[in-house]
């Protein structure tokens, strides 16, 4: 059985996000705000196709992708660039490449216990979050 992200996850953690949203070029304003964020992520999984939507009272961002199939992503309310993107299983792990204008953009998520974990790379950056079922 593979695992499954399925379900409602709010923010508990989140570890150096003002240096990826920096390495991404969003604003000084824009990463004051962001960053007191607490977002929760709706994922839903069904086989193969994944929608995650990420919601907080600033913005909100929602995906949709199978695995392996690559897809436009416009990143829209958030660095607005443009990449194409493809997710892909590494054992239990989603990881996902966003080719564009930023080198080694990308995300990965895997969930430990109750816990569901997202790591988000640009450039040298690596922002690490933490979240719990709600
Ligand atoms: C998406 C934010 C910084 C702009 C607002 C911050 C709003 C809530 O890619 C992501 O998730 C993946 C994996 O779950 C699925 O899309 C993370 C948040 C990255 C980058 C840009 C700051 C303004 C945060 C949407």
């Amino acid at each position: 059985m593979p695992v499954d992200f399925s379900g409602t996850w709010n923010l508990v953690s989140s570890d150096n996000f003002e240096s990826y949203m920096l390495a991404l070029g969003i604003d000084f304003a824009t990463r004051k705000i962001a960053k007191m964020l607490k977002p929760q992520k709706v994922i839903e999984q069904e086989g193969d196709s994944f929608s995650i939507q990420t919601t907080s009272t600033f913005r909100s961002y929602f995906v949709q992708f199978k695995i392996g199939e690559e897809f436009e992503e416009d990143n829209k309310g958030l660095d607005h660039r443009k990449c194409k993107s493809v997710v892909t299983w590494d054992n239990d792990k989603l990881v996902c490449v966003q080719t564009g204008d930023k080198k080694n953009r990308g995300w990965t998520h895997w969930i430990e216990g109750d816990q569901l974990y997202l790591e988000l790379r640009c450039e040298d950056q690596v922002c690490k979050q933490v979240y719990k079922r709600a």
